[in-house]
């Protein structure tokens, strides 16, 4: 909640601030076939600080977008070459690959003609200028468009930044317990679908409480992260790994049943035995579940077997798994 009021405030302070400031940097794309005017429009970017790539062509404009991110595109519609202003607009909001797909377009021309214009901004084109232009409203609507994109990328990566945070455990590095009931319900639920066979494990540090009493809770951190370790290597790509709580581990192994995992479950218990985190005796009991070939297992359930086969190694002596 906190992060997430951050944000508002955040978007708005970084308005005022950009206001204040008058100069980008950054890279403009200026694909103009009239040299006087590619040079109008080159020196007037260049005095709000963005650098500027001329072409005359849609050919070589495309070229570089490749290669290239830009903050904006300036393009004008008839150009040398082929392809026209509006076919660039099209090729560049059409390639969802792109580098620059979603970079603010403004089209130009000196064309009193209102379809073209149409087309353009159906097209994708973000905003029109009509030729002959003004400095101060070229300037101004790419400043607009250039602040609102760079907003965008923020808040876009914030949100990116904010749903890592929910969904992992600070320590480890692992998914949390939360974010692991959601992605394990779904991929659980998936393989359900095709008939692929799952298996869980739910694995917990044994005696954990004597490393922190005798050593402290920083030598205890070490073994948490040292033992995720061992888990995330151990782990393939697809299966899920997750610290649940204190001392305790779940993964899930999609398409991984019956002796394959309990060899996965006996070859970690032994690599965290041999590996000695922090360079300490520690052992983990493991509760192994399986859906035993019926398809119609939960999240909840396998992880009900899997705990309860963890109390019964736990019972048997620890340092050991049990199915
Ligand atoms: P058992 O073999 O029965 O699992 O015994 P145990 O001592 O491992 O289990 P118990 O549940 O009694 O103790 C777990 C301890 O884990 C207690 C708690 O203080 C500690 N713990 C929980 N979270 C953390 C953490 O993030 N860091 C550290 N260093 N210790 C933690
Ligand atoms: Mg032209
Ligand atoms: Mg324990
Ligand atoms: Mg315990
Ligand atoms: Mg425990």
């Amino acid at each position: 909640k906190y992060e997430l009021e951050n944000l508002a405030t955040y978007v708005e302070q970084r308005l005022r601030s950009e206001d204040a400031a008058l100069k980008f940097s950054g890279r403009a794309l200026l694909v103009e076939d009239s040299l006087p005017v590619a040079r109008f429009i080159r020196e007037a970017l260049e005095r709000i600080g963005l650098r500027v790539d001329a072409f005359t062509s849609a050919e070589s404009a495309l070229e570089v977008l490749n290669t290239r991110t830009y903050q904006i595109a300036l393009i004008d519609v008839l150009l040398e070459g082929q392809m026209s202003g509006l076919g660039l607009v099209r090729e560049i909001r059409g390639d969802s690959e792109g580098r620059n797909q979603q970079m603010p377009i403004l089209a130009m021309s000196s064309m009193e003609d209102v379809a073209r214009r149409i087309e353009l901004l159906r097209q994708g084109a973000n905003d029109f200028l009509a030729k002959p232009m003004f400095e101060e409203e070229l300037v101004a609507r790419v400043r607009n468009m250039v602040r609102l994109k760079r907003l965008l990328d923020e808040s876009e990566a914030q949100r990116e930044h904010l749903r890592r945070l929910a969904m992992t455990d600070q320590l480890t590095g692992l998914y949390n317990r939360h974010y692991l009931t959601e992605i394990a319900s779904r991929r659980i639920a998936e393989a359900n679908r095709h008939r692929i066979p799952v298996s869980l494990l739910v694995l917990d540090i044994d005696h954990f409480k004597r490393i922190n009493d005798s050593l402290g809770h920083d030598a205890g951190d070490s073994v948490l992260a040292e033992t995720a370790s061992n888990i995330k290597d151990a782990c393939r790509e697809g299966d899920v790994a997750a610290r649940t709580g204190g001392e305790e581990f779940v993964v899930l192994l999609i398409n991984t049943a019956g002796a394959r995992a309990a060899e996965f479950a006996e070859r970690l218990r032994s690599r965290i035995e041999t590996s000695r985190p922090a360079g300490l005796d520690v052992t983990v009991s493991i509760g192994l579940a399986e859906d035993g070939g019926r398809h119609d297992c939960t999240f909840a359930s396998l992880f009900k077997a899997a705990d309860a086969a963890l109390y019964q190694a736990k019972e048997s002596g620890r340092n050991r798994v049990v199915s």
